[in-house]
């Protein structure tokens, strides 16, 4: 390896293998309670508990370590109002024809629509922006690389992190994304990625039977 400034990996834990089985099942058993929900509740959610989910994203491994995201976790009602508005608006256009047969077929069985009233109900509304020009400091503006990967992986880490934390979530990508750059003042440099809602479930909140229908793992993996 070349020669680079580096520290001994003094963090990393070595399970026994019976306890490494126990901990994979566990996050298993555990990733699998978590399901998309379209129903939130307005309980509060602390911001602290917000911050430490989006420190875990930040964790996430990216293109030379670039880390080319930045998050806006709303919580304010105007802001979160301005989203619903603009969302409900891209959505309506979407449903009623934007989408196309096929795609509105595939929707069917999540029984979702244009209307998105958890925008403004849920204590969260987190968007993700991800950076076209960026690098180690947050001001450097070099070329940033691998960044739809890198933003992929740290909401994943994201979505992760708050279910961990006992929050339910919901990713939604309405289509244009722009308006979110506008209503969280984000620059040119910033492409909107993706909007996640966190809250509690609502008592009525219900998982489509078609969300629960999980490939085996033998359809998602393949040993050699
Ligand atoms: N953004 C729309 C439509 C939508 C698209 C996909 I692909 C989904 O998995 C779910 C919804 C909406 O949020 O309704």
């Amino acid at each position: 390896m070349q020669e680079h400034d580096s520290y001994p990996l003094s963090d990393f834990i070595e399970y026994p293998q019976d306890e490494m089985l126990a901990r994979s099942k566990a996050l298993l058993d555990d990733m699998s309670r978590r399901h998309s929900v379209r129903s939130f509740s307005d309980k509060n959610v602390p911001q602290e508990i917000i911050e430490n989910c989006i420190r875990t994203a930040g964790r996430a491994p990216s293109g030379a370590n670039h880390q080319p995201w930045h998050f806006v976790a709303i919580s304010d009602p105007e802001i979160k109002k301005q989203v619903r508005e603009q969302a409900e608006l891209h959505e309506r256009g979407f449903y009623e024809g934007r989408a196309g047969e096929e795609w509105l077929e595939a929707l069917k069985p999540l029984g979702t629509d244009a209307q998105k009233p958890y925008l403004e109900k849920a204590p969260w509304l987190i968007a993700i922006f991800s950076e076209k020009k960026g690098g180690i400091n947050a001001e450097d503006k070099n070329t940033n690389y691998y960044v739809h990967e890198s933003v992929g992986i740290a909401t994943g880490f994201l979505i992760t992190a708050l279910h961990n934390a006992g929050l339910a979530t919901l990713t939604h990508t309405p289509k244009p994304m722009s308006f979110l750059n506008k209503i969280c003042q984000r620059s040119d440099n910033e492409r909107a990625y993706m909007l996640l809602i966190a809250g509690y479930p609502n008592d009525d909140a219900t998982i489509p039977h078609h969300s629960t229908v999980k490939k085996s793992i033998d359809e998602i993996a393949t040993f050699k």
